[in-house]
């Protein structure tokens, strides 16, 4: 398919390591992914579902010990360990290389060699970085042919260009012992083997969108985030951009698809998505920060998905999707989950493969992160520029975590450097169910402590160093959808209505509303906060708004903590980040 050298002297190499018995390239084609589906429900490997209800939908189910990401299994293998930092798993890369050769040895006998080119963003576009995926699943294949545009037009716009990220994965026996995900961000490769679970083995993802693409953005002078990206259309049919960053399980695929509350509704606003996961950013010709979304699609997880919480997710995954690890109905052929119904199959498989009644079982029929594989251009409310190959200008950049005291609904960092310290103060706390108790605080700056391919203090310098380079910066901004009463439950009544602080939010950046100055930041007046057909008064909104500075002191006891850690290897926190704690601790000791 190509005559490019580097490519084919790669591929070449590897062959030699694992000594595949064929290599089939992924020219994206109709014909070849239906054959390839149709190998896979022949070995097992993906059963068919319902053509009828899910047309195009399959199900597959991964290793018992294999479900989620592997943190502890995740390493960054920079020349120099001050290079990864103190929050990733360094390991020198020769060692590395020697470790992981002699796992890959012979691990493709028997099998095939799939070689999937692949393009994150539009190819072509300005953001756009290709990828090469070698791969002995098939499930790999077919997900890749969804989370990105794969195929020969790829491998025909890399041409004769040595510049694309080399990713070798490798099913081998799906030991936990052995298993590994490596980025060597010197190399432009990613090594993973031993596991089958998507966000260890779909390459183009978190491995390459994320953590090689953070590194490389900040040689570069871009951003690759952790951030969903999403469109408000006024009335008059102007569409505003905003990307958040959220932890994991903080609801970020129910935000980029909310459904508008009535009130904005009728009066004619909509909600676009743009992406759900990830966004590369870059500085526009007109001085603006510019996002693409660098998917394809969604792996999003499936328990909690409903026809409240998220019917647009439920909708996308009504046809050419893939299903990992939920329950198989037997008597229809379809699939369920825990909070798709309150009617779970009692004739079903579950995640595990074994025969399961939902009517009475007490264990979960789904794995809690179970997941669908779905197409972006399937949502309903996919954003007409999701395939823009420049993106669209980002007003406002929203932070937030899972806070069920300290953080108020809402508000707004003085300016852009108060904006990346309040990223880098970025928690989520562990649930916090029973009365009064508050959880466990995990430091997670920006949602990126899993995925920042380089020293996060190197990481902090360049979002400073970003500030000075937008001439026109989006505002920066964090909320909290997750203060909890005295019993624990939520206050806020979250999902479609997180749009009424939204909408404060860009009129914050339009300048049409005023905000009252606190030692955190700029706060809503709570009458700014629309809660027309809400079953909460204003006194919720104000003490929804309320700052403890208590908390808060003792968060930032935390934050020194982490700050300490950091600078602990190659002492790379920015100087200004230190002084944005001490003057932040000076104004909540007033
Ligand atoms: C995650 C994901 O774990 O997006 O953040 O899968
Ligand atoms: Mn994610």
């Amino acid at each position: 398919m190509t005559n490019n050298k580097a490519v084919l002297q790669w591929i070449d190499e590897v062959k030699a390591l694992v000594n595949p018995d064929n290599v089939v390239w992924i020219d994206g084609s109709k014909e070849q992914t239906e054959a390839l589906r149709a190998e896979a429900c022949s070995t097992g490997e993906l059963t068919k579902l319902n053509q009828e209800k899910l047309p195009n939908c399959y199900l597959h189910r991964t290793a018992v010990n294999d479900v989620a990401r592997v943190e502890n299994r995740t390493f960054i293998c920079t020349s120099k360990k001050e290079d990864a930092g103190a929050t990733n798993n360094w390991c020198d890369p020769q060692e590395m290389y020697a470790k992981l050769n002699a796992l890959y040895k012979d691990s493709y006998k028997g099998r095939t060699m799939y070689v999937i080119p692949y393009s994150m963003s539009v190819v072509g576009s300005p953001f756009a970085k290709i990828g090469i995926e070698l791969t002995d699943s098939i499930y790999v294949v077919l997900n890749m042919l969804i989370m990105t545009r794969a195929g020969k037009e790829v491998i025909d716009a890399l041409g004769d260009s040595p510049d694309f990220i080399k990713g070798l994965h490798a099913r081998k026996d799906i030991d936990e012992e052995n298993r590994y995900i490596v980025h060597f961000p010197e190399d432009n490769t990613i090594m993973s083997v031993n596991s089958g679970y998507g966000g260890n083995v779909l390459l183009g993802k978190k491995c390459f969108a994320l953590r090689i693409a953070s590194y490389l953005a900040h040689n570069e002078g871009w951003l690759a985030e952790h951030m969903l990206i999403l469109g408000i259309e006024d009335p008059q049919g102007n569409v505003r951009y905003i990307s958040a960053a959220f932890p994991s399980a903080c609801g970020k695929t129910n935000l980029a698809m909310l459904i508008p509350p009535a009130l904005y509704r009728e009066k004619g606003y909509k909600v676009w998505c743009v992406g759900d996961d990830i966004a590369w950013l870059r500085v526009g010709p007109d001085g603006r920060l510019w996002a693409v979304n660098p998917e394809n699609g969604f792996f999003g997880v499936a328990p909690g998905t409903n026809v409240k919480s998220n019917p647009n997710a439920l909708e996308t995954t009504m046809r050419d999707t893939i299903f990992t690890n939920v329950v198989l109905n037997k008597d229809n052929n379809t699939v369920w989950w825990e909070g798709l119904d309150k009617n779970p199959p009692a004739n079903a498989i579950d995640w595990k493969g074994n025969p399961w009644n939902g009517q009475e079982s007490t264990e979960k029929g789904a794995h809690p992160n179970s997941r669908f594989t779905a197409l972006a251009a399937n949502c309903p409310c996919v954003s007409k520029e999701f395939n823009n190959p420049a993106g669209v200008p980002i007003d406002a950049i929203v932070f937030g975590g899972r806070r069920a005291k300290t953080a108020p609904l809402v508000y707004q960092s003085f300016d852009w450097n108060h904006g990346v310290f309040v990223g880098s103060a970025m928690a989520s706390e562990t649930t916090a169910a029973a009365a009064g108790a508050v959880g466990v605080v995990r430091r997670d700056p920006m949602a990126m402590l899993p995925f920042c391919g380089y020293n996060m203090g190197d990481y902090f310098a360049h979002w400073l160093t970003m500030g000075t380079k937008i001439p026109k910066a989006p505002k920066i901004f964090n909320v909290n959808w997750f203060r909890t009463d005295d019993e624990g439950h939520f206050i806020w009544p979250g999902f479609g209505d997180n749009m009424r602080v939204l909408m404060w939010i860009l009129a914050r950046c339009d300048g049409t509303v005023d905000a009252v100055e606190t030692p955190i930041g700029y706060m809503p007046k709570a009458e700014d906060i629309n809660i027309e057909g809400l079953d909460i008064d204003l006194d919720t909104v104000k003490g929804l708004l309320s700052v403890d500075n208590d908390l808060w002191l003792e968060d930032a006891k935390g934050l020194r903590e982490f700050y300490n850690k950091i600078d602990a290897v190659g002492n790379r926190m920015p100087k200004e980040l230190w002084n944005q704690l001490d003057a932040f601790e000076a104004r909540l000791s007033k």
